[in-house]
């Protein structure tokens, strides 16, 4: 598929999406929200597509929203933008897009992610950075709060002391301790990082796609959820996943000592 700020290909299940506005550390405009819908839309759509890998181009993950865009400057004598417009239109339709996505989602940091960013790369299943990466919730030296998820995700992943703090003082995280305080997966050496990525896209790819799935939409659920309708929800994923032919292979595979091959059905 041809798009202007983003790239996008798949192949052998592994569904590769790159922010790609370099020149600008990815910040994300208008139009490329556009393309973002289009290509999660072609992963949803997709059966051959077994996991999605979130990158982004050149030095860095991504810088959030462009504050030079258009759509968010404020024009001396003229009306202020509204930002809960552009976040309608354009942030919430990409967090709703990727957590309801039919294969696990991978980001792959490297650089700065910062902003709209880096709450991007945590609403995905698995986070992964490069040592050298760092998480900047940039949003409160504009005078704004962490959106994109990130009042949602912040304080579930670190607790609300760090939550607080990392939104309410914008300093950067570096990775290593985005990764101590369970903010993200894991952290690998700059010189591994994109072979380390790659292995783990191929895993996830071979992995029982709709086991992960359920796993991670079960997981979102518990925050609403009591006890006893979370026990209720996971005993009807287990029906759903009991009756899939992954269960069947995964159980034969093990009986028989042998890998299981997994076909995310
Ligand atoms: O619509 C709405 O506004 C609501 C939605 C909001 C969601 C949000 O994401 S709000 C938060 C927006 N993002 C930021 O506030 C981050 C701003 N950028 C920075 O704080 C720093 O650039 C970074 C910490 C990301 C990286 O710092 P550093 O020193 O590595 O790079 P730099 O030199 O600051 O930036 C490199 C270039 O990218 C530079 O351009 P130049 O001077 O080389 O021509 C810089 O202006 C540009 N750049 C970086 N971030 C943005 C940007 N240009 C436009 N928008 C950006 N967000």
């Amino acid at each position: 598929m041809d798009f202007e700020h983003i790239r996008y290909r798949c192949t052998d299940g592994v569904a590769r999406l790159t922010l790609h506005r370099p020149e600008r550390l990815n910040a994300f405009n208008t139009a490329m929200h556009a393309e973002l819908r289009t290509a999660l839309d072609a992963v949803q759509a997709d059966v051959s597509a077994r996991v999605l890998v979130l990158g982004g181009a050149g030095r860095g993950f991504c810088a959030g929203q462009d504050l030079a865009d258009a759509a968010v400057r404020f024009e001396p004598g003229g009306e202020p933008p509204d930002l809960g417009a552009v976040v309608e239109r354009d942030y919430m339709p990409l967090v709703q897009r990727l957590a309801a996505l039919r294969v696990p989602t991978l980001a792959a940091v490297h650089g700065v992610a910062a902003g709209a960013g880096a709450t991007l790369a945590l609403g995905c299943d698995i986070v992964v950075a490069s040592r050298s990466a760092s998480f900047v919730q940039a949003f409160c030296k504009i005078g704004l709060l962490p959106d994109t998820g990130g009042t949602w995700v912040l304080p579930q992943r670190v607790g609300m002391a760090r939550a607080l703090g990392l939104a309410m003082l914008g300093e950067r995280l570096p990775a290593p301790q985005a990764a101590d305080w369970g903010l993200i997966w894991a952290v690998y050496d700059d010189a591994v990082f994109s072979a380390e990525v790659d292995a783990l896209a191929v895993r996830l790819a071979s992995s029982p796609t709709r086991a992960l799935v359920r796993t991670r939409q079960a997981m979102h659920a518990a925050a609403r959820n009591t006890l006893e309708q979370q026990l209720a929800l996971e005993a009807g994923c287990m029906r759903e996943l009991g009756r899939s032919a992954d269960y069947i292979e995964g159980v034969e595979a093990f009986i028989a000592k042998r890998p299981p091959r997994f076909r995310g059905d």
